[in-house]
Order: structure tokens, then sequence, then C-alpha cells
């Protein structure tokens, strides 16, 4: 049905059916955004070929202009203009500019050795090699787009949930209970005979009007001519509150979105990609069925990938309408919760909640290297543009007025098929500043560095996780200390505990090694939440791709970072080189191909002593990595020191990198 209005005629057997088939207590649970209510209204809402959209903003440039975003030689978000020449994200941009001379080509921001700031700069494609791209601009638009959003609903009946960097989810049950209430007086109750299990009487037989909507075909036994109940109401009223959301970005922001409302948050998703750009398609209850059974069961979330291809594999088909001929007891076959959530998945059934939390839980930043880097000058230029690109993100969140602040700092390294991982704490009891996350990672690349066969590296990233709220808990800086007996529980499990358990957990081979080794032990790491050694694996595809650097909302540190049991394993395989180079410094024989490795590690091994010996010679209280200005000794690497605060009487720092 495209018609933009519905008309609904009162039909004789609606006038039998005097009542609505939900009752009051469906309804109060509407007001309560309850997951299992049946008239229950969410919307998805994803912006137009976002990246495009806000360069065509910042740009000034015509609605109709083909405009494409490019990062290096690729294009990532293509306009919609430009789409009418057939462009799709997989093609270069030469291959771009063949098809539409006229498109504007614009190169995303990047980050450049040497400069403070992320910038838009004309040779960025060809500098692959020494650039990293900044998504700064995007994140700050979409902050915008989540605040205008915020603003535009009531504030004590909105959920919003930020799914990704162009896209939100909105609860509307709440707001639409309200709503309903207002304009149909009848549901105010009481409940006859205070009953909630009474059924609510029917809506008024009427003109439904939905605009400018894109309205989902109705199932096969359903008819426009049957009346309406409260649930066609509900998402009617759901559907002007999110015209209304929509018309205040284009308005205020001028971005164009496409959105979808629906009774879950799987059928609002797919609704908004169903008609773009600029549109909104609704899914109403008594279309589920028709509206599902054209898809592929490959497009709803979680089916995507493997999970998907084992189905495929097992019942030969991937649409929908076939798999909703499958038996229950089949699809157990996957497994009886995976069975049975593929079984109400492909029904429509999705009672997944709307998170409406929306601070940032981590922060990554990344780079792939193609060719690999080959020394630790190279990674550490490359630490400093992480640190500063994290440190400008942390500045956003406040960090500066001590409203949120990170805790832990990781290091992820990639070198061949390992990846290894360390993390550190970050000291609490002084202002983050961009030095002293540049100082913490380079302490944490040295770690891995020490631990094993480093170069050459083929991706490397930073990330800070763990942010907590300072002001908001009446903390002052001192607030992020930690203080008296709770310092000494963790100093001891500290300096005891997670050490040992994290030498016992690892293997034999390895912790003799350890043992024997004092700077090896030094650099175990502390505080490693994840796994024995830290190691991790980081999908190499996933650096330096815009889209899965935005870590919103993430509850894990950084997305498909799994626990490595193959990593530890891994990393007591290295390579061996025949030829031998002789070291003067430790006069032993090292395998050539390790020689830059073997040198960094002595590098490591100084600035471990020099921590060391700063500790010694400072109190006994433990206290954070204070690096020194000296120069490292025969490497002439300059080690800056990062702005120090004192520590207040009763409170202790947690130790950081001390062994
Ligand atoms: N993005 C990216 N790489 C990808 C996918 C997306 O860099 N493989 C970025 C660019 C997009 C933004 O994320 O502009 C949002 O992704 P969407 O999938 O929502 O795509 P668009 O907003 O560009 O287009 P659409 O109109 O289809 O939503
Ligand atoms: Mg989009």
């Amino acid at each position: 049905m495209s018609s933009s209005q519905l008309f609904i005629a009162s039909s004789p057997l609606s006038t039998a059916r005097r009542k609505s088939k939900f009752t009051f207590r469906q309804l109060g649970q509407l007001a309560q955004s309850n997951t299992q209510c049946p008239l229950r209204v969410i919307t998805h809402v994803d912006l137009d070929a976002f990246y495009a959209q806000c360069e065509m903003v910042r740009l000034g440039v015509p609605e109709d202009q083909p405009l494409a975003v490019q990062q290096w030689q690729g294009l990532i978000a293509i306009n919609y203009p430009s789409r009418k020449y057939g462009m799709g994200r997989h093609i270069t941009a030469t291959e771009a500019k063949k098809l539409c001379p006229e498109i504007v080509l614009q190169h995303v921001a990047t980050w450049r050795e040497g400069d403070e700031k992320w910038a838009y700069r004309e040779d960025a494609f060809k500098h692959i090699a020494t650039d990293k791209v900044s998504l700064d601009p995007y994140r700050l638009e979409s902050k915008k787009i989540i605040a205008l959003i915020k603003e535009t609903l009531p504030e004590n009946l909105q959920k919003v949930e930020k799914a990704g960097i162009d896209e939100v989810f909105l609860d509307l049950s709440a707001h639409v209970h309200s709503l309903l209430l207002e304009r149909y007086p009848e549901l105010q109750g009481p409940p006859p005979y205070d009953d909630p299990t009474e059924n609510l009487p029917r809506p008024p037989s009427t003109v439904l009007d939905w605009n400018a909507d894109h309205l989902v075909d109705l199932d096969n036994a359903e008819t426009e001519e049957d009346d309406p109940d409260w649930d066609d109401v509900a998402i009617l009223i759901a559907s002007e509150v999110t015209r209304k959301v929509r018309a205040a970005i284009r308005e205020k922001l001028k971005y164009t979105c496409s959105a979808g409302v629906a009774r879950n948050k799987m059928l609002a998703k797919l609704g908004s990609a169903y008609k773009k750009p600029n549109q909104q398609t609704i899914v109403r209850n008594r279309a589920v069925q028709q509206f599902l059974s054209d898809y592929k069961f490959t497009k709803i979330r979680n089916l995507g990938g493997k999970l998907g291809d084992d189905v495929v594999a097992m019942f030969n088909t991937d649409t929908i309408k076939d798999l909703l001929a499958v038996p229950l007891q089949q699809l157990q076959r996957l497994g009886d919760d995976t069975g049975s959530w593929l079984y109400s998945t492909i029904r429509g059934e999705d009672n997944s909640e709307v998170n409406p939390r929306t601070a940032i839980k981590s922060m990554l930043s990344a780079k792939s290297f193609r060719p690999s880097i080959n020394t630790f000058e190279q990674a550490v230029r490359w630490l400093r543009i992480f640190a500063a690109d994290i440190f400008s993100r942390c500045v956003e969140e406040g960090v500066l007025e001590n409203k949120r602040r990170p805790k832990t700092l990781n290091l992820h390294h990639r070198q061949g098929a390992q990846t290894r991982s360390r993390q550190g704490p970050i000291p609490q009891g002084k202002q983050l500043t961009e030095q002293m996350l540049f100082e913490l990672a380079k302490n944490l690349l040295a770690q891995v560095i020490v631990d094993g066969r480093a170069w050459p590296c083929a991706n490397l990233s930073l990330s800070v996780g763990g942010f907590e709220d300072g002001v908001s808990n009446n903390k002052g800086i001192g607030g992020f200390l930690i203080r008296g007996d709770e310092a000494k529980a963790l100093l001891h499990q500290d300096n005891n505990t997670s050490r040992r358990d994290a030498v016992d957990e690892e293997p034999l081979a390895k912790r003799r090694k350890t043992e024997n080794n004092p700077i090896q032990r030094f650099f175990i790491p502390q505080e490693n939440s994840r796994g024995s050694n830290g190691d991790e694996y980081l999908p190499e595809d996933e650096a330096d791709n815009p889209a899965a650097l935005e870590h919103n909302n993430s509850t894990e540190l950084s997305p498909d970072l799994l626990p490595s049991a193959q990593g530890a394993a891994a990393s007591s395989l290295h390579l061996q080189s025949i030829e031998n180079y002789f070291c003067p410094r430790c006069k032993t024989q090292v395998p050539v191909d390790n020689r830059s490795e073997h040198e960094d590690w002595h590098y490591a091994k100084e600035l471990a002593k020099e921590m060391q010996a700063e500790d010694r010679s400072n109190s006994s209280t433990p206290r954070p990595v204070q690096p020194s200005t000296k120069q490292a000794k025969g490497r002439g690497r300059p080690v800056a020191t990062a702005p120090g605060k004192g520590v207040e009487k009763g409170q202790k720092r947690l130790a950081f990198g001390k062994g």
C-alpha cells in the first residue's frame, strides 16, 4: 500500500467487536517501555550517506552535487546524487572520476606527524604511510545529532541509544503512551472492575493519516478495511514523532536521514534501510510477516556472519520465506538456544532493550602498516599520533574539567599472525595529558618488544578504557586517587597476586625464560584483565577503518578483540634464523633477523632500569612511571617528563610498570 492516506471504514464486524485485543495491563506496560509489551514502538534513525553529507554541509556544496568521501584510494561514503551513476563503496577514486567527472572527492581529515591537530589536506591520499585518518569531524556532527534528538523528545520520557556513528534507536513507548492518553481519554481508566486484564475499548474508526510515510503492505490475512487496533494507533503516533525528529535534524543541522518504525529494534532497523534517502518506513504488526518474507535472513543482525553461513549450509536456503517452513526442532540442530532464537527472529520477534547509555566506554586509535614497520622509532612516531588522537577525544569527553577519565591504556601489536597486547593503569592522581598517554604507551610497547619478536609490525593500536565519572560524584581530582586501606589492598594484590597469577598461567617454556630474566619479569603485565599474558587478536581489517573505530557505547574495550590462547602458544614459536650477530652489550649470539629487535630490547631494559632506580630513590610508596628527561643511553631517544603533581596526604597511587 503506497497511498499516503489510509481511510479506515467502520465495518459491521467491528461494531460487533467492541473491545480491543489489548488489555489495560498491556497499555500500562507501554508506559514502562516494557520489552514484552505488544504495543511497543521503536524507531531506528540512520543518516543518509553520513560522511558525505557531513562534507557537503561543511563545504556548502549544492544538494544535487555528486560527492564522495575518499580514504586513500578508496571511497567510504557516497552521496545519493553520485549513486545514480552506479557508484558503490567498492570503487576507487579513479573509477569514480571516470563514471562522473564532476564528482567532488573529499579526502577524510588526517593526523600528520608534527602537526598538533588533524586537518583536511589536499595531498592526504598520497600519504597512507605517514598519515592517520581522523574521524573527529564526523564524531562531532554525530554528537550534535544525538543532542538535538534528545532536545526534541520530552526529557523524562525518552530512551535514546546511539547504535553507531550515524544511527540511533529511540524507544518511543513511554512518549507514545502519554500522547495516547492525552488524545484518547477513554484509555485513562480505571479498567472495568479495576481489573487490568480487561480489554481496552476499541479505538475510534477513523482516518489514520500516514502522511508521507512508506507503509509496508499488510500480511495476506489482513486487509486495510479491518478496523485499526491500538497497536496501529501507537505506531502511527510514533511515526508522527519520528517525522518531527527528522524534520528537526533537517532544519537545524541540514542533514537528511531515514527511519524505520516498528514494534522492535530488529524490524525498525530493517525498516530504516528499506527506503532511502530521506524516507521513513512503517512496519505495522499486521505487516511483519509480509515485510520479513522478502528478506534474506543474512541481512539480520547476528546472521550476517558465520552463523548465517551455517544456517544456509544446513537448510540450503538464505531466504526467510523458506526458513519459516522449517519446524523449531529442526532449527534446534543448530543448538537449542540458537534454534529457538532463530525461530522467533524470523517471525519478527526481538525483545532486546533500547539501551540509553551514551557515554563512551573506550576509544581506539589504530593503524595498519603496508608495508610493515620495522623499528622502535617508527612505532613511537605512531604512538605519538595515537596519543594525540585519543587525548583530543578525551578532551571532548570532558577530561580537562574532570568530568570523565579513562583508567586503563592498552596497546595491541601485530607481528605476523600473532597479536600481542599489553595493558596498564593510567595514573589517576594528576591531570591527564597527551604526553602522559604517550609515555605510558611507549612503555607498553617496550614490554611487547621485550617479550618477543616485534618486527616487522603490521598493525599497531592504542586504546583507553574503563572511563569513570569524576565531577558528577562530586569528586575533585583527588577523587580519582585511591585512599588508605583500599590502596594498600590493591597494592598488595598488585605486587603479589596479579603478577604471580600471570606467571602461573604462562606456558612452561615461557615461564622459565621469564624467571631467568629479571628484565622480562619487570615487564610482566600487571592488572591485565585479559588472560595470562594479555595476548589478544585484533582483526587486521579493523585497523584504520573509520567505521570500526567508533566505539561509543561499546561494553568491550574494543570490538572483536578475543582473548587468545593461540596467541600465547604462538609467542613461543619464534622463527629461528641460521645466521647470528654478536651483541657487544650482552655478549651473546643473536639471529641476524632479530638484530634490531634485540637492540630495542636493550633499550627497553635500560628504560626499565631507570624507572627502577627512580623508584628506589623515591619513597617506599609505589608510584606511577615518572619518565626521566634523560636520554636513554646509546639510543639517543628523548624521554620527556610528564608534568607531575604531588600525592595528597593519606593517598597512594597505583604502581605502573613496576615489578
Ligand atoms: N563507513 C565506513 N566504512 C564502511 C561502512 C561505513 O567508513 N565499510 C562510514 C561511512 C558512512 C558511515 O560510516 O557514511 C555510516 O555508514 P552507513 O552504513 O550508514 O552508510 P551511509 O550513511 O554512508 O549510507 P546510507 O545512506 O546507506 O546509510
Ligand atoms: Mg547511514
